[in-house]
């Protein structure tokens, strides 16, 4: 399990800084911005300075538009191409691929046409018919589509983890992986290590934030347990920070990695185990 982290979050006036700062707080890996990379130089910068680097570009977030059900052809289409080059840019740098989530406030946006369809039977089939273009893709470049479950204040499409592993299993190819966010599930799942284990073939990159999305170590997730689910199910991909922070950066960061670190080597499945 390797700690990373988005770009956002570190100080720098460069990439390269920020990946001096991050090797040195002790992440192995970046989570880059979608948007800093459709930019040839920006895309240059990152690329130049990650080859440089111990610390690796673990996956891209943001900058595709974030509607690939948009009920607008040309939206939904213009997403899609947006991840497609979003994968091209992953598989150049190393990451594991780039994510996405079908849409945010999708029941302002999609359309109830019931009794034929439901807002969600449209929302879903028309995810599977997307993703259907892209896998492929993904699958040929080695790398994947990163489907994120957003919580129901942010999206009504795939509030839990298992909505999510439905579609990834339907899709059955590794150009598809489920992108589990603490955060979110820490809204939605009855039980977090337990949704981690029943969804547990599908996981590719996770999120990481404590309760109420500061850094981890500053709220109540039980983090030894959802390592000790993660170990289970044998992941050993990247886990991003994805997160406000409760103080200056180059105290937090370090002391939030030490914290999962510890949480990590004392694995237990519930506070109050022995
Ligand atoms: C939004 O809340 C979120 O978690 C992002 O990762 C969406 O891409
Ligand atoms: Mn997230």
């Amino acid at each position: 399990m390797k700690l990373s982290c988005q770009e956002g979050l570190v100080p720098g006036s460069s990439f390269a800084e920020k990946l001096k700062n991050l090797e040195q707080y002790g992440f192995d890996g970046v989570e880059l911005q979608g948007g800093q990379l459709s930019n040839p130089e920006g895309f240059q910068e990152r690329k130049a300075a990650l080859a440089d680097s111990p610390v690796k570009a673990s996956s891209i977030c943001g900058g595709n538009g974030a509607e690939i059900v948009h009920p607008d052809k040309t939206r939904r289409q213009k997403c899609a191409d947006a991840l497609k080059q979003q994968l091209e840019y992953a598989a150049e740098l190393g990451a594991v691929g780039t994510i996405t989530v079908p849409i945010f406030n999708s029941n302002d946006r999609v359309p109830d046409l019931s009794p034929w369809k439901t807002r969600a039977e449209i929302e879903q089939e028309l995810l599977l018919s997307m993703l259907r273009q892209l896998v492929p893709h993904a699958e040929q470049l080695g790398v994947a589509i990163l489907l994120e479950p957003l919580n129901r204040y942010e999206s009504n499409s795939l509030p839990q983890q298992k909505d999510g592993a439905k579609i990834v299993r339907e899709l059955d190819s590794k150009g598809v992986r489920l992108m589990s966010d603490v955060f979110h599930m820490n809204i939605e799942e009855p039980n977090l290590a337990q949704s981690i284990r029943d969804c547990g073939d599908t996981i590719g990159h996770v999120h990481l934030a404590d309760s109420t999305r500061k850094e981890p170590g500053s709220g109540s997730i039980y983090y030894r347990a959802v390592f000790a689910a993660l170990k289970e199910i044998g992941f050993d991909g990247y886990m991003a920070f994805e997160c406000g922070l409760t103080g200056p950066a180059e105290e937090v960061l370090p002391r939030s990695v030490a914290y999962l670190r510890e949480c990590m080597t004392n694995l237990k499945s519930t506070p109050d185990e022995a």
